[in-house]
């Protein structure tokens, strides 16, 4: 039964993903790709998602266009209410600005590739062996566990950390120019209380090398952006950049806070 499982499983994904190129289900393929997201704090597969999928979701988002979630936001870059003990100049507090659409996994439509792959148990496992997680699990609310996210002409995200562990996305639609995700590596410590504010203010300043990663349509990023400072840079030009991203939690029943499914999708359910 397992095994039959397992060959459903695999089949389906075989119509979603460059298998031959990224080889998902064998340990040596996980291994190697563990090492490069532990090296780097960042694992980019070129190609993953095959160039039909692709196409099926352009599509979808184009047929979404209507229902997307607008959102603009000033933050700081640690994604905290402003602390009273700091100038609103400190980076500490620094506002920077970020602004996108998001249509939610509800809205997705049936039978999309994006759930087909979100899924997949043989793509679970293998999120599972390159994160170091005994496992994963779909969001508990209705709306955070897929989300497609719009990035028109001259919107972008600011600088800032993430307060998830790992994030999993993938490029759906590369913009004509900008949408550039650049990142720099462990600027901070969150776990030691190392807030990196130096370090942080030369790269607010632009006066810091950073790297940026440069990706086509169907890059799965994995990513760890809890200690690594990262944006992307402005839509340029007239193709809307659109990114799925994939959210697992590593404990099962959990939803998204309430007030973040307010910020981010402007309703609970
Ligand atoms: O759009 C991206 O590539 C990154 C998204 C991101 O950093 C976030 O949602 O926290
Ligand atoms: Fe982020």
């Amino acid at each position: 039964m397992h095994q039959k499982a397992n060959t459903i499983s695999l089949s389906a994904l075989q119509t979603l993903v460059n298998l031959e190129h990224f080889p998902i289900t064998q340990a040596a393929f996980q291994a190697s790709s563990k090492r490069e997201l532990d090296d780097n704090g960042v694992l980019v597969l070129p190609g993953f998602l095959l160039p039909e999928a692709i196409g099926s979701v352009v599509k979808e988002a184009h047929q979404c266009k209507d229902k997307v979630y607008y959102t603009s936001s000033d933050h700081n870059i640690y994604l905290e209410p402003t602390d009273p003990n700091y100038a609103l100049t400190h980076p500490r507090n620094r506002k920077v600005r970020s602004s996108k659409g998001c249509i939610t996994t509800d809205q997705i439509p049936e039978g999309s590739p994006l759930i087909s792959l979100y899924q997949n148990a043989e793509f679970r496992r293998f999120l599972c062996a390159v994160l170091d997680e005994s496992e994963l699990h779909e969001y508990a609310d209705p709306l955070s566990a897929i989300n497609l996210h719009y990035a028109s002409e001259g919107q972008e995200l600011g600088w800032h950390f993430d307060n998830s562990a790992f994030a999993v996305t993938l490029l759906v639609q590369k913009p004509d120019a900008g949408g550039v995700f650049e990142y720099v590596k462990d600027a901070r410590d969150a776990d030691v209380a190392e807030m990196g504010y130096a370090q942080v203010e030369q790269i607010l300043d632009g006066e810091m090398p950073v790297q940026s990663l440069s990706m086509d349509a169907g890059a799965l990023v994995l990513f760890r952006g809890r200690n690594s400072i990262h944006r992307v840079s402005p839509t340029e030009g007239p193709t809307t950049r659109l990114l799925a991203v994939l959210a697992y939690n590593t404990a099962p029943g959990i939803a998204l806070t309430e007030s973040a499914r307010m910020t981010f999708f402007g309703r609970l359910e």
